[in-house]
């Protein structure tokens, strides 16, 4: 299904909910108890109509009683000073990034350094917090978190993050890898328990990797060696997740607790691990000896995850594989092919081998996890990698994210929909806060991807963008303020600049709910039918890629 020639009409009475909310309000409550009686009349089908004014009405009605017994009645009389105008016109086009040095090709190639980011170490001086560190980006801590303006209630937060610091996947592992990454200084837990309260319990075990002096066969190719699983977290990253969960309590703490806040991780362990390392930090004092609270972590099916993302999305993948067809894609490759040659020849890469070929997405895994972890870059018999080698690769990389999830034009659609589920979602929840049927989670924490991160930044059209380091952050923070409702969102901790705009926010970042759910909700075609929640994403997927 088309993203961008959403239908108006059908739009119309999801957007319409939205508007009418303020206008609502001004109007007596008396409007209000006829509107409910309506809807009774039309429940019991006392009164006949169309099938879609009796949508529309339902809806109107569903949406201001919530409000209404939100507030409580002896609120209603203050909404005579809420009389706002917020029509806006619906915009969902894509809109190129901001042009930087990340964006400039000529900057790329012709260029030093990495423009001030950091690639070296987890630890950012607080002086300097808030620059780019791709071992441990910034994200919301009490330090420099933007406070919101008197009287504006923060009622609902959802963060999204990737994973912290982590070995190098075996897929992004050089032919011969002569120094072991081990990992005996974590236990990597692997046990199940009952939770039936009857049944014996089970005690925590974890795995322990050797090799046999007696089993004579090897993996193949041999790779990366060590005790470690390529991947996992390591210590360094343990403690950035420790560390995070820490900053995030600072700033969010009434709404987390057992009762109120919610985590959800992927199908690939490393999310896992490092939610362990947040939850001591998010939940502390709650996981005493004589009263554990174990904490459930949401995951869905490994061949539908909607947060890794990992549903089929045939239409996303090519566009994706589309925006590697370029004129422009194959000119950075070609203007590479010398810096290419050179890491071959010391790291021993076939220069045949594709995967290494196609980006410097393997080159730049392998480089920026070995100074992350303070270890040397690699040489062999001829020469090692020097910094301004390593340099040009980091630039590469963060001018194939740019290029990728907001430069082509073919990247809004590309990031929608592979990414349009997990928004769906997203919406589901602020609707429900909005309407007041939130129940009690106030808080959502995800644990994701880069893959995660960079499609979101896509759809939200940062106007910077890069790509997403370790522990990279976005966080949806709902502001209710007197009956309006506005969202925030931040990225390295504070507001996010977009291109886009339907998400400028006014000069503390806020955004009325309406124009949020407006453009996210546009993009994925999100509706309401007859009480039943709808979007376009699963026909986006199969939609052909036009040529
Ligand atoms: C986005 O996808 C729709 C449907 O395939 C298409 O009509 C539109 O032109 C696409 N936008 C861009 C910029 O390619
Ligand atoms: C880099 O600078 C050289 C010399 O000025 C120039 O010939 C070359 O085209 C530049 N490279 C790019 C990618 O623009
Ligand atoms: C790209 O960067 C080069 C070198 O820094 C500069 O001369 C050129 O004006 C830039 N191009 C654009 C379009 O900004
Ligand atoms: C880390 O990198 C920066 C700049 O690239 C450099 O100045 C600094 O000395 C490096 N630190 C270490 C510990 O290598
Ligand atoms: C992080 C990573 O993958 N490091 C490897 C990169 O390649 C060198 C040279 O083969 C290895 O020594 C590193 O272990």
């Amino acid at each position: 299904m088309d993203v961008a020639s959403y239908q108006p009409g059908r739009w119309r009475r999801f957007y319409d909910r939205w508007c009418s909310l303020t206008s609502l309000f001004v109007l007596a409550l008396s409007a209000v108890v006829i509107a409910a009686l309506l809807i009774q009349l039309l429940d019991q089908d006392l009164i006949s109509t169309t099938n879609i004014m009796h949508k529309t009405l339902a809806s109107i009605g569903a949406v201001v009683t919530a409000i209404l017994s939100s507030l409580g009645l002896t609120h209603a009389s203050h909404s005579t000073n809420l009389a706002h105008d917020d029509s806006f016109e619906l915009d969902l086009a894509w809109y190129p990034p901001k042009p930087s040095s990340i964006t400039n090709l000529t900057a790329v190639f012709n260029s030093t350094g990495v423009w001030g980011f950091i690639f070296n170490t987890s630890h950012t001086p607080d002086e300097q917090y808030g620059t780019y560190n791709w071992c441990n980006m910034p994200h919301v801590r009490a330090k420099e978190y933007p406070q919101p303006p008197a009287h504006y209630e923060l009622v609902y937060v959802e963060v999204i993050h990737r994973h912290h610091l982590r070995t190098p996947y075996s897929s992004n592992s050089f032919p011969t890898e002569p120094s072991p990454w081990n990992c005996d200084d974590i236990a990597l837990f692997s046990y199940s328990s009952p939770l039936t309260p009857a049944s014996p319990p089970s005690k925590p075990a974890y795995h322990s990797p050797f090799t046999s002096p007696l089993n004579p066969f090897l993996p193949s190719p041999i790779g990366l060696q060590g005790t470690c699983a390529f991947p996992q977290i390591t210590l360094p990253g343990l403690t950035d997740s420790h560390h995070h969960g820490h900053d995030l309590l600072s700033v969010y703490f009434p709404l987390i607790t057992p009762s109120t806040a919610q985590f959800r991780v992927t199908n690939n362990p490393i999310t896992s691990q490092v939610a362990g390392a947040l939850l001591s930090a998010l939940l502390p004092g709650t996981n005493t000896n004589t009263n554990p609270i174990i904490t459930p972590l949401l995951i869905q099916n490994k061949e539908t995850d909607s947060l890794e993302p990992k549903y089929p999305c045939p239409f996303s993948r090519e566009l994706f594989s589309a925006i590697q067809s370029t004129p422009e894609w194959k000119l950075h490759l070609s203007l590479a092919r010398e810096l290419f040659a050179q890491l071959d020849e010391i790291s021993g890469v076939p220069s045949t081998d594709s995967g290494f070929h196609v980006s410097f997405d393997h080159y730049f895994d392998n480089l920026s996890a070995k100074q992350c972890h303070s270890r040397p870059l690699p040489c062999s018999p001829t020469g090692c990698i020097t910094q301004e080698l390593a340099d040009s690769v980091y630039r590469l990389g963060q001018w194939e994210y740019s290029y990728l999830y907001r430069g082509s034009q073919q990247a809004l659609n590309a990031s929608v929909a592979g990414f349009g589920v997990w928004i769906a979602e997203l919406l589901a929840h602020v609707t429900e806060v909005v309407k007041g049927e939130g129940g009690p989670v106030k808080y959502r924490h995800n644990v994701a991807h880069d893959g995660s991160i960079s499609r979101l930044l896509g759809i939200l059209q940062a106007d910077e963008m890069h790509w997403p380091g370790m522990g990279a952050e976005v966080v949806f923070e709902v502001f209710k303020l007197e009956k309006r409702y506005f969202i925030r969102v931040l990225y390295g901790g504070q507001p996010l600049k977009s291109s886009s705009p339907m998400l400028k926010g006014d000069k503390n970042g806020m955004i009325p709910v309406e124009k949020v759910i407006g453009y996210l909700g546009g993009l994925i075609n999100l509706r309401d039918e007859d009480g039943i929640t709808r979007h376009d994403v699963g026909e986006m997927c199969n939609a052909p890629v036009a040529a």
